[in-house]
This record gives structure tokens, C-alpha cells and sequence, in this order.
């Protein structure tokens, strides 16, 4: 059976993107592979957090992702910091990177630029703990957004290299991505991408944003002076609003622009922010209801973190025979 593993940071409360680029793809991965699905805490710290939100911020992508559609009996869920394993295989991938392929990730680049307070060898190094994560459980198939394909490569790229240098020790992992959903743009400015921990609200719909905040901030998105209606990556603030349309109704690109033939932003927008609600209710009902749980929470995330453990120490015994430190 092929083993497909995904993860998000807590960072923030999770953004459509996350569930459309990550989530989603991993409850579909269910159905026929060997699921992880994990919190990666320590990827959260490469950039300042506040402990309490941070630990709050856990709990909440935990209960997303059980509100998504991932079971607990099929995925195993669990949290990084519990299982050693990704750090000390983080370490030793290190002394196989090079500094060269590190200073050439574009997530690298775009993060550093925002820090205010010094950039941290945490965020540089971010890649190699994401390939420590993937590699430790022989991942086949990573379901990921196309911002983090790049990070995916480079695990690629470094098993590949341990392995000629240390014998054949790693699966060469995939990433892969949804046609549509793969790449949210932010509301506010349709060039990046929608992430959580964009300084304005207005660049993402996070999943528990109420029925009003949605609406203003649809309203508000970036479009263009052209009232035209339709998925053309040229527009890409209408292309984007085009796109969550289509995955919050199941619409095709042809049948929305049909849709909106003759008719302007104001429609199109007051409909879709109204799609959007209607489509994150039983979410956010589901969320809430899991979050009033939080020792079943924490219950799920132990008991994923042992078995992650039983597989990540098998791993890491071959890794640690295979470079010779192990007597
Ligand atoms: N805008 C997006 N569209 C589609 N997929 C996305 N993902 C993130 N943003 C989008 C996918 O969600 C998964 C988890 O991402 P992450 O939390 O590990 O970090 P990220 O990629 O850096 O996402 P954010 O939301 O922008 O977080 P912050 O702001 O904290 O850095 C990944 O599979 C990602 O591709």
C-alpha cells in the first residue's frame, strides 16, 4: 500500500487554502493509501510565536482536520515535537544539504523578507526538517499546495543522495496536487498566495471566519476595471475568486462564467461570499463541536504520536547503522 503524509503548521487558525490544498487531498488519499497526517509545531517556531496561542493553535488544526473527514482509525494523527525521530533525522539530512539549494527556496526567501526581529537558522533549515518528516515514514505520495513542491523536491533530492552515498535507505517521495485549489491567492493581493500569517486579515477566509467577516471580505477582494466573469490567469484576482467559487459549489469554470454573463462584481461577489458560508457552516459547527473536547484531542494526538514513533525509531535505527555511528 503507497503511504501518503501531509502536514500544517499551527500557526494561525487554517485558511480555505490549507483545506483545499492539504486537507482535503488527504482525506481523498484515505481511501486507498497509508495516511499521516501530523501538526508540525517545530516548523511553526522558525518564526516568532506566542506560546499560549501556539498551544491553543494545536488543538484547533487538530480538531480541522478531524472536522475535514480524517479518521483517527485510518490516518495517523499526531503532533511532530512527540516524536524525536524528525528532528534528529533533521540533523543529520543537514550535513548532507547544501547552503546553495537552501538560499534558492522561494518560501526561504519570502519569510525572511518579514522578519523583523533577525531571521532564525530555524526558517532557513525549515526545508530539511520537512524532509526529515517526509522520509521518516517512506512516504510515496505528498498531497501539498504548490508552495511547498519546491520543499518536496529537495526531500526528493537529498534521499536520493543519502541513498547513493549510504546505500538505499529512503523512498524518493512525490508531491502531489489538486488541478484546481493547489494555489489560493491572497484576497487582498491576488499575486501571493492566501496564507495564514499575512499581516491583513482580508488576505484569507479562515475556516472559522462568521458569516459577516466573509462577506466584507469578499466584498472587499481584490478584482480588476475588466467586469467580465471568468477563470483567466491574466485576472488573477477574479481567477482566484473564480476558483474558490468552483470548490465551494462543485461548479465548473464554463458553467460560473455562463452563470455571470451580463452581470457584474457586485452579484458575483454577494453569491459567492454566500457560497462560502453555506459551504463552511457544517465545518465550523464540527470544529467547535470537536474543540469541546480538548482531552480527546489531546488523546488522539498520543495515541497517533506512539504509533508514528514504532515506525519513525525503526527508521532511524537503519538510518544511524547506514552512516556508521551506530555500534
Ligand atoms: N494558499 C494556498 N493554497 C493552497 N494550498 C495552500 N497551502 C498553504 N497555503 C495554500 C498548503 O497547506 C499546507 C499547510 O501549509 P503550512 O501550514 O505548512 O504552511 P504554508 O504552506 O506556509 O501555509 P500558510 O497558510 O501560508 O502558513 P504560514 O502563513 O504560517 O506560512 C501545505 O500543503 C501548503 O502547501
Amino acid at each position: 500500500m503507497q503511504r501518503a503524509l501531509t502536514a500544517i503548521q499551527p500557526t494561525n487558525i487554517l485558511h480555505i487554502g490549507n483545506l483545499f490544498g492539504a486537507l482535503l487531498p488527504i482525506v481523498e488519499a484515505q481511501r486507498d493509501s497509508q495516511t499521516f497526517l501530523f501538526v508540525v509545531d517545530y516548523h511553526a517556531i522558525t518564526v516568532p510565536q506566542d506560546p499560549k496561542k501556539l498551544n491553543q493553535a494545536i488543538l484547533f488544526a487538530t480538531a480541522c482536520y478531524l472536522a475535514a473527514g480524517v479518521d483517527p482509525k485510518k490516518t495517523i494523527i499526531f503532533q511532530q515535537s512527540l516524536v524525536p525521530g524528525h528532528t534528529e533525522l533533521a540533523w543529520i539530512l543537514s550535513c548532507l544539504a547544501h547552503m546553495g539549494e537552501l538560499e534558492r527556496m522561494t518560501q526561504y526567501k519570502d519569510k525572511a523578507k518579514k522578519q523583523t526581529e533577525g531571521v532564525s537558522v530555524g526558517l532557513f533549515t525549515y526545508p530539511v526538517l520537512m524532509a526529515a518528516d517526509i522520509l521518516l515514514y517512506d512516504t510515496n505520495l505528498v498531497p501539498v499546495g504548490e508552495d511547498q513542491k519546491q520543499h518536496v523536491e529537495l526531500a526528493r533530492d537529498l534521499a536520493d543522495r543519502f541513498n547513493k552515498k549510504f546505500g538505499k535507505t529512503f523512498v524518493l517521495p512525490e508531491p502531489i496536487m489538486r488541478k484546481v485549489g493547489a494555489r489560493i491567492m491572497g484576497l487582498d493581493d491576488p499575486s501571493k498566495k492566501m496564507s495564514k500569517s499575512a499581516e491583513s486579515p482580508r488576505n484569507y477566509i479562515s475556516l472559522m471566519d462568521p458569516p459577516d467577516v466573509i462577506r466584507k471580505k469578499i466584498m472587499s477582494a481584490m478584482t480588476d476595471s475588466n467586469a467580465i466573469i471568468e477563470h483567466d490567469r491574466r485576472r488573477p484576482g477574479v481567477a482566484n475568486l473564480v476558483t474558490i467559487m468552483s470548490l465551494v459549489t462543485d461548479d465548473s469554470y464554463a458553467t460560473i462564467k455562463a452563470r455571470y454573463e451580463g452581470k457584474g462584481y457586485g452579484d458575483f461577489k454577494k453569491d459567492l461570499a454566500e457560497a462560502i458560508v453555506i459551504y463552511l457552516q457544517p465545518l465550523q459547527a464540527k470544529i467547535n463541536g470537536f474543540l469541546q473536547h480538548p482531552d480527546a484531542l489531546k488523546d488522539i494526538l498520543e495515541d497517533g504520536a506512539k504509533r508514528a514513533r514504532e515506525l519513525a525509531e525503526k527508521k532511524m535505527a537503519q538510518v544511524r547503522q547506514n552512516i556508521g555511528v551506530a555500534l
